[in-house]
Order: structure tokens, then sequence, then C-alpha cells
């Protein structure tokens, strides 16, 4: 069955991040990952690693019919394809493209965690992700995802583009 709720985020900060980000759209395209929704591009302070260059970011929403897992290795083979190399766990990269939100599922395994374990303190994250849909509710303990962005300090950066400045 068709998922409803599937939400990715993509992001860069090695070589040209906007196109990393397209090809990364293209691709997911071509391989049964239908988008049906897209926020604008961010770009984004770097978090936990803070010596390396900015990033770009964006959410994705997405239909598919693959399983969680397929989803993932899916994602994990696109990245491949579009030259990330094995690197540290937070630092620069091609590009990273993680499920944020899989309908109303909750995974905790070794592979995979969903609702992704770190979008609530990740500003770069939630900004995105609540432009495509403001309404939504975290599965694991339904509070508004927008009341955890409002509580959240703003120390970093998350510059929204404006459509002129759009690099595509
Ligand atoms: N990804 C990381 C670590 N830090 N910072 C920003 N701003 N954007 C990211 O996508 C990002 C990060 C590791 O996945
Ligand atoms: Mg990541
Ligand atoms: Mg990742």
């Amino acid at each position: 069955m068709e998922t409803e709720r599937v939400f990715l985020s993509l992001g860069a900060n090695i070589g040209d991040r906007a196109a990393n980000i397209h090809r990364a759209e293209v691709n997911l395209a071509e391989n049964k990952v239908k988008i049906v929704a897209r926020s604008a591009m961010y770009e984004t302070e770097p978090v936990e690693q803070e010596d390396q260059p900015w990033f770009l970011n964006m959410v994705i929403r997405v239909k598919t019919d693959l399983s969680p897992l397929a989803l993932l290795s899916r994602c994990k083979e696109i990245e491949f394809r579009l030259g990330r190399k094995p690197g540290p766990r937070f630092g620069p990269r091609q590009i990273d493209i993680d499920i944020l939100l899989f309908d109303n599922a909750i995974i905790n395994t070794d592979d995979l965690i969903i609702p992704h374990p770190r979008l609530t303190e990740r500003r770069f994250m939630l900004l995105p992700l609540l432009e495509i849909e403001p309404q939504l509710i975290d599965p694991r303990d339904n509070v508004a995802f927008s009341d955890k962005l409002r509580r959240l300090n703003k120390q970093k950066k998350v510059q929204k583009l404006t459509k002129e400045l759009l690099p595509y």
C-alpha cells in the first residue's frame, strides 16, 4: 500500500550543494519514491560538528510502496551513486538523505530509528518540515512539532532562501 505521509530531509555541504540535492530528488523520483511536496531550500549553520561548511537543507514529502527499511536502502544507494564518501558521523557530505517520518510509524532498531532521533533538536529539519505541513503531530507523544520548534533556542542560523536566491 502507498504511504501517506513520508518526509525526507535532504542536505549537502560539499561541492555544488544545490545540484547534489537536485540530483537526489531526480534519483528518488526515478526509483519509486514519488515527490508530492517540497519545502524551500535553507542555508544552515552546521550543528554537532561546527567546523565545516554551511549546509543547504530542505525537506520533501513523498509517496512510496517501499517499506521503511527498503526506503532506507534506496536512500543509501542514491547517496553512494551521487558520490558520497564514508566520513565522520556528523562531518561534511556531498549528500545526506534522512527519513524524518514514515506515516505514524515508530521504529527503534539498530539500523533505523523513526521518527528521526534528532528531528526535534534540529531547526534545519523542523522549519522546512513545518513549512510543508504546519499541523504535524509527533506520533511518539502526540505533541505538535510546532510546539517543539517554539521551545528550541535559536543558536544556529537557518535562513530560508527566497525564490530569487534559489539556484534552480
Ligand atoms: N547534518 C549533520 C550534522 N550537522 N548541520 C546542518 N546545518 N545541516 C545538516 O544537514 C547537518 C548538520 C549530519 O547528518
Ligand atoms: Mg543526517
Ligand atoms: Mg544520513
